[in-house]
């Protein structure tokens, strides 16, 4: 059953893998569209194709997540209710022990994954609690259930995700507005491009031999929990590849 035909679905970071195909998927169930991320480029294609192909309104705004006003800004612009918002821009960059990281690369992740996720939540929650409807899915990742080392600041974030995302179903406690996070493993997307700042063979071998998730997987995860019936919320999901049994525990086929 559809239940999200014709309703608006904010997406953050659809330029690209779990964002883009979370935009494809609601787009073929005639939602309307607002999508952001920083590449105008890819929002301006993406827009356009999913406009022609469904009939559906798209709204697109390319801007910096950590800029808390330009995020403020582009709330503003936006003319109708919002019913779901994914929090999806994110990224882990490098994988130095705590000892050696990169404190810039810290302050990326933690102002990007964590920072730019509650000024949305932030900006956007107010429209929810007075049209008493909507729902914020929030990307968890199986990092934000298990430290790794290596991920020290990319796991506290993801902890942090977590965390916020608790809170805010009990901050929104008493209204219709649902709460959810999805928590996948290893899903391959430009993520490890990004983490290894454009190594694409380390990137690659992230994935090798394990046949790993993909963002359609993941987009179908958010879809479903978008369109549960309005009085159910699926708080987490966790999903790994079935090659893959913790952040470590990863079995490679020849
Ligand atoms: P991608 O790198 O493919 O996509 C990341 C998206 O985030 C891009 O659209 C990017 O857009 C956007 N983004 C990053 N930084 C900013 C910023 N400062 N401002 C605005 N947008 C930004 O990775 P995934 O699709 O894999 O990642 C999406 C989410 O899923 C992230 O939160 C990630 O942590 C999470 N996740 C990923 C997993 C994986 O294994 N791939 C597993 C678990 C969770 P642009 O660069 O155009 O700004
Ligand atoms: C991404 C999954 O294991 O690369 O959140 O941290 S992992």
């Amino acid at each position: 059953m559809n239940r999200l035909s014709g309703k608006t679905v904010l997406i953050t970071g659809a330029t690209s893998g779990i964002g883009k195909a979370c935009a494809e998927q609601f787009a073929e169930l005639g939602c309307n569209l607002i999508l952001t991320g920083r590449r105008e480029e890819r929002l301006r294609s993406l827009s356009g194709d999913l406009s022609e192909q469904y009939g559906i309104q798209v709204v697109m705004a390319a801007f910096d997540i950590r800029d808390h006003e330009a995020c403020k800004e582009f709330v503003d612009s936006i003319e109708v209710p919002v019913d779901v918002l994914v929090n999806n821009a994110g990224l882990a960059l490098g994988v130095d022990p705590v000892q050696s990281g990169s404190i810039e690369d810290w302050n990326t992740m933690i102002d990007t994954n964590v920072k730019g996720l509650l000024t949305m939540t932030r900006l956007i929650s107010p429209g929810m609690i007075k049209q008493n409807s909507g729902h914020i899915i929030n990307l968890g990742s199986t990092a934000g259930h298990e430290a790794y080392p290596g991920g020290v600041t990319y796991c506290a974030t993801k902890h942090a995700v977590k965390a916020i995302t608790e809170s805010t179903k009990k901050d929104l406690h008493g209204t219709k507005v649902r709460v959810s996070m999805v928590s996948p493993g290893l899903v391959e997307t430009e993520f490890s491009n990004i983490r290894f700042k454009g190594d694409d063979d380390r990137a690659d071998s992230v994935y090798k031999g394990i046949d790993p998730l993909t963002a359609e997987d993941i987009a179908e995860i958010i879809v479903f929990v978008a369109n549960r019936p309005a009085h159910v919320d699926i708080i987490d999901t966790i999903v790994m590849p079935v090659n893959q049994s913790s952040a470590q525990m990863v079995y490679r086929d020849e």
